[in-house]
């Protein structure tokens, strides 16, 4: 038993009251939860305790920081043959709508926030097959050429295994051409839920959990950082959600490559699933909970505040997350769906909303670098982010 301070001992005399006292016993031995304790601990109906617990392990890695960058977002194609039934972004050719933007107009959407302290841009798009491969080289080398110090951080899994198909060469072979064109790192979009069962009822023509993750695979093997996701709140069921956590942990046991994982909360709205309710706001602070309790060995726990909203961000920063994305700009896949939030924040307000979350911000560039902080001692400018034990 480790329980050593008062407040581990008031922790385990809390969990113990509500039935998972076996539970915070291992998470303060830092041992690794089971799939069983997983599905208890989305059932459990003591949210505070399972935050509490995740929130021990969120300080004992990171303290009281919180981390943010300044980005952007670029979409650069709406048009999509996967059609998948949660979606509200995707247009097939002459739907009200479809677009593709060239690499100059990318390279003038970079051009247009030369002015300001941007280091990442996150560059997604739907899946199109008679986008060429020169296309996505291209689109690189137009950013780079525009903002040569900034970090693509660009096409899920699911984009990548379609640049694969019309380069007509394994990914293997590509992967080193598109970090050559500029490519930084990879985003985690595109995982949904692993299970077979609800891709074939939602998802059916993207590729399965073992594509994405042999995709992932891929990617840390070229020396590429990627996140990772899961889609929450559909048809899911909890098994599913941790069966999804264990085969994202078990990977990341292999290669290491994943830096942070973000659970994305289905937002229904004009999408074929507008019928599903979506997750309230505690299921959503109950998934960022589940994502640092199982996920043991990957470092960072993202609250997306844009699809989160605000409130919820700032609470998740104490039920397990340590990151809230950032200033973002331009965002189109959740604001298709119905997310209220802004399409972008100023910096000065994102410092701010963690300040006002009790927490300490942070910023960092893409691959957690610090690049301005307000505890310049714990988290030096210039050094790696700091990971406790
Ligand atoms: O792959 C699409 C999801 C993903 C909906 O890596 C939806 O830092 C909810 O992956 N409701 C794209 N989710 C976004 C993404 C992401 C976001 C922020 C940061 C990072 C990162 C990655 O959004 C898609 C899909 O899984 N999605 N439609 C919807 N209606």
């Amino acid at each position: 038993m480790t329980a050593t301070s008062i407040a581990d001992r008031q922790l385990l005399e809390s969990a113990r009251d509500r039935g998972l006292g076996a539970i915070a016993e291992k998470v303060l031995a830092r041992e690794r939860l089971s799939f069983e304790d997983g599905v208890a601990l989305y059932r459990s109906p003591a949210i505070h305790v399972v935050g509490a617990l995740a929130n021990h392990v969120r300080e004992r890695l990171h303290g009281d920081l919180a981390y943010f960058n300044v980005n952007q977002h670029i979409n650069y194609t709406n048009l999509c043959n996967k059609l998948c039934r949660f979606c509200a972004f995707q247009r097939l050719p002459g739907q009200p709508g479809a677009y593709w933007l060239k690499p100059e107009e990318a390279a003038a959407k970079i051009r247009a926030l030369a002015h300001e302290p941007v280091t990442e841009v996150h560059m997604v798009a739907g899946v199109w097959p008679k986008i060429p491969y020169s296309y996505y080289l291209e689109l690189l080398r137009a950013v780079k050429r525009e903002r040569p110090e900034i970090h693509i951080k660009a096409f899920t899994m699911v984009e990548l295994d379609q640049i694969a198909k019309v380069a007509k060469k394994p990914l293997e072979a590509v992967l080193p051409e598109l970090i050559e064109a500029g490519l930084g790192s990879v985003p985690g979009g595109g995982a949904e839920i692993f299970s077979e069962r609800v891709r074939q009822q939602t998802y059916h023509l993207k590729i399965s959990g073992d594509e994405w993750l042999a995709t992932a695979r891929k990617v840390h093997q070229a020396g590429l950082r990627s996140n990772c996701t899961m889609l929450h709140g559909h048809i899911e069921t909890v098994e599913e959600r941790v069966e999804h956590l264990d085969r994202l942990r078990k990977l990341q046991d292999e290669t290491g490559g994943f830096q942070t994982y973000i659970p994305l909360s289905f937002h229904p709205e004009n999408s074929e699933m507008a019928d599903v309710p979506g997750p309230t706001a505690l299921d959503e602070l109950r998934e960022i909970a589940l994502g640092r309790l199982m996920l043991d060995n990957i470092a960072h726990i993202k609250a997306y505040w844009i699809l989160m909203d605000v409130p919820i961000a700032q609470a998740a920063l104490s039920y397990g997350a340590d990151d809230v994305d950032g200033t973002v700009v331009e965002e189109h896949i959740y604001h298709d769906a119905g997310a209220t939030t802004p399409q972008r924040v100023q910096r000065a307000e994102l410092v701010q909303w963690i300040r006002d979350a009790g927490r300490v911000p942070v910023e960092r560039d893409t691959l957690y670098r610090v690049v301005w902080s307000a505890d310049p001692e714990r988290a030096p400018v210039g050094e790696a982010a700091p990971v406790g034990a």
